[in-house]
């Protein structure tokens, strides 16, 4: 096992154990108040409590078993409301969810939902979904909304800006916003002993020693949280630049604490992010874009609705998954039910969160491994990702 572990209590809810590195990519686990999670790990995302598609039995079922779920702050608020979830004992309770949970914020999803969300010192304001009326959300409400919650892993409110925005004043702002409201967030959390509360990197795609991102690192490493999350990227800019800012923040991020990088999910970039350091992701893409019946595979997508696809009665998603649906479907199969109703999207998306959760346990073994595995692993990633035949 291991080189040198490292062990630290960062928070009385939170332990972070690191077994094994290659370089800055490490295989850690993070022992939270509902049980252990190994990294680096995907999150699937149930932004009301379930994941599109999946039963919560059919997600405790092996080929899928996360360590744990993220949901929304914003969704959950809207319905059931938290005041029913902390009647029922939280949101655990409510969905019948034995194993960690994490909530984003709501900020974000509003911003990027709500075209009449406004940003203000306050926080964030907005109409109604339901009934048009203007409605506040501030990190005091934030984090109140999170407490009732229950979740394990709570996120603060930030000033999230689209990191294709050229206004640099507009990024200056948010980023000093997000420090200020990481405070006030910390001072509502009134559960610390149970709910870890991390802190979200912001400052754009300024990579300059002294610039915002450099700034908020600073500011945001000195408050001490249990973890820190990377915000503000996977808006629409270059890779190259993304995958700069991600370097930056993992090599100024402490070493005994998780990094979650959120809104990231494309493969290749789960890859390239573990390599520089990263812990955790989470992104709506792999149940997303199986609704549109396209699924996921080392050797690139497969877009299952394309005729090519009616033909292959043999062929599974990918013959190596070893998933329930690439055990007992063929693509042909997979593309009459996609025409015909609910169950073909369904099943892709159990497809392509086994895959995913299966990248990461790839990609968590070469770790541990040690010697040259993981490197392999990664050369071995990006030559099937980008074999194609002439
Ligand atoms: N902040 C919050 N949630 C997020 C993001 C962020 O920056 C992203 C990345 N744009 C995804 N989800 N609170
Ligand atoms: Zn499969």
């Amino acid at each position: 096992e291991g080189t040198s572990p490292s062990f630290t209590p960062a928070s009385p809810a939170l332990c972070f154990h690191i077994h094994a590195r290659w370089r800055r990519a490490r295989a850690a686990t993070v022992h939270l108040p509902h049980g252990p999670l190994a990294t680096p790990v995907f999150m699937p995302v149930g932004t009301k409590g379930t994941i599109k598609g999946i039963p919560t039995e059919q997600l405790l079922h092996e080929d899928l078993s996360p360590q744990i779920i993220l949901g929304n702050t914003y969704h959950l608020a809207l319905q059931p409301g938290t005041e029913l979830l902390e009647e029922m004992g939280g949101l655990h309770e409510f969905m019948q969810w034995p194993r960690n949970l994490l909530t984003d914020s709501g900020g974000f999803q509003m911003v990027s939902l709500l075209a009449l969300a406004e940003i203000t010192e306050e926080g964030v304001r907005f109409q109604s979904p339901v009934d048009g009326t203007q409605m506040l959300l501030t990190p005091e409400m934030s984090i109140a909304h999170q407490n009732r919650i229950g979740s394990d892993i709570m996120m603060q409110l930030d000033d999230v800006v689209s990191s294709v925005t050229v206004d640099h004043a507009r990024f200056v702002e948010a980023t000093a916003r997000s420090i200020r409201w990481l405070d006030r967030c910390r001072k509502a959390h009134s559960r610390p002993r149970e709910q870890n509360l991390f802190g979200i990197i912001q400052g754009g795609l300024d990579t300059s020693p002294g610039g915002l991102r450099d700034e908020c690192l600073t500011a945001m490493v000195a408050r001490d949280c249990p973890g820190y999350a990377i915000g503000g990227l996977a808006g629409g800019e270059s890779k190259e630049a993304f995958w700069k800012v991600v370097a930056q923040c993992t090599a100024a991020l402490p070493e005994g604490k998780p990094r979650y990088l959120m809104g990231v999910g494309y493969p290749l970039d789960l890859v390239v992010c573990t390599a520089l350091g990263v812990d955790m992701y989470d992104c709506v893409y792999p149940t997303r874009t199986a609704r549109f019946g396209v699924a996921l595979r080392d050797a690139g997508v497969l877009k299952l609705k394309n005729k090519a696809c009616a033909g292959e009665e043999k062929q599974a998603i990918d013959p190596l998954c070893g998933c329930m649906v690439c055990r007992h479907y063929s693509q042909a199969a997979l593309h009459r039910l996609l025409k015909s109703g609910a169950l073909g999207c369904q099943l892709v998306t159990y497809h392509n969160l086994a895959y995913m959760l299966g990248l990461m346990r790839r990609m968590r073994s070469a770790i541990m491994q040690g010697g040259q595995a993981f490197p392999h692993f990664v050369v071995g990633f990006l030559t099937t990702h980008y074999a194609w035949k002439n």
